[in-house]
């Protein structure tokens, strides 16, 4: 069926293999989720610690090579100045560690704590760190257990303006999978989900894109700087030099010439 949906909308074959990066708060179930995604214990999940480093984990899953990308994440109402420079470099490194690129980031966003402005805040900030490309491939990962039978858009609904926002910077695409038990049936409906998107963006998230967006924004910048430093007036501190109309120069390799073209061309 993903197949069909694929190609449907792509016209071509879809990806056999599959690279997707976590990304989200601390203990919003990242390393969980991935776990559960792969069918295997690839990442560990403490009580007491969360991930610190950025891991890779790989396996077959209903016929599909995926490799998964685990990463830390920020505390959750952190701005991006408050998170730590080696957190953020290793948030950053996420997406370069499935060259070329992602075909999916999941934002974990857990259940069980209330998704008020300053989360909000903090995602948006920390996903800022991405070119602003990345929405276009994010699916929103619900975590934990707290929903039991209530239905997923219900809690949107109700959790207020800010989930409601980020749900839809994603295109409303949006996944429940419950980490605290493995369901089968929750993994495989999160692949046509992700299937749908690569199929609508005609590719993965781009690192290369990424890296010439950086490059672009660094050049732009420097331009800015450089004009603004030309616009301000600035004392001469050099003198003028003297002209030298009418003064012969000795050394003048042009001179010798033009007293000499007659000897050159023979006549
Ligand atoms: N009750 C409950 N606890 C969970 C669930 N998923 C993860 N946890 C616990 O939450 C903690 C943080 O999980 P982890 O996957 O390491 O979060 P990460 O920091 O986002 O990677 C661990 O102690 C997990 O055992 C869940 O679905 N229900
Ligand atoms: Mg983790």
């Amino acid at each position: 069926v993903d197949n069909r949906i694929y190609t449907h909308v792509c016209g071509k074959t879809p990806p056999a293999h599959l690279r997707l990066v976590m990304v989200g708060a601390q203990w919003s179930a990242k390393s969980s989720a991935g776990n559960i995604i792969l069918k295997k214990d690839a990442f560990s999940v403490y009580h007491r610690r969360t991930t610190e480093y950025c891991e890779i984990g790989h396996s077959v899953v209903a016929h599909r090579h995926l490799t998964v990308v685990d990463s830390p994440g920020w505390f959750y109402n952190h701005t991006l100045q408050d998170t730590c420079e080696m957190d953020k470099s290793e948030i950053k490194r996420s997406m370069y560690l499935c060259p070329p690129g992602p075909h999916a980031i999941l934002l974990v966003v857990g259940l069980s704590s209330a998704f008020n402005a300053s989360y909000q805040r903090a995602v948006q900030e920390h996903m800022s760190m991405f070119s602003e490309e990345v929405w276009n491939h994010t699916i929103v990962l619900f975590t934990r257990d707290w929903l039991k039978h209530r239905p997923i858009e219900e809690y949107i609904a109700g959790e207020g303006k800010a989930l409601q926002q980020l749900v839809e910077k994603c295109r409303n695409e949006y996944h429940v999978l419950n980490c605290n038990f493995y369901i089968h049936q929750e993994v495989l409906d999160l692949f046509p989900k992700i299937y749908r998107m690569v199929a609508k963006n005609k590719g993965h998230y781009s690192t290369m894109e990424e890296e010439w967006n950086r490059r672009e924004q660094e050049l732009i910048d420097h331009m800015l700087r450089a004009i603004a430093l030309e616009n301000e007036p600035v004392p001469p501190h050099v003198k003028m030099a003297a002209s030298l109309d009418g003064v012969f120069v000795p050394s003048s390799k042009f001179d010798f010439i033009l007293r000499n073209t007659d000897k050159i061309s023979g006549h």
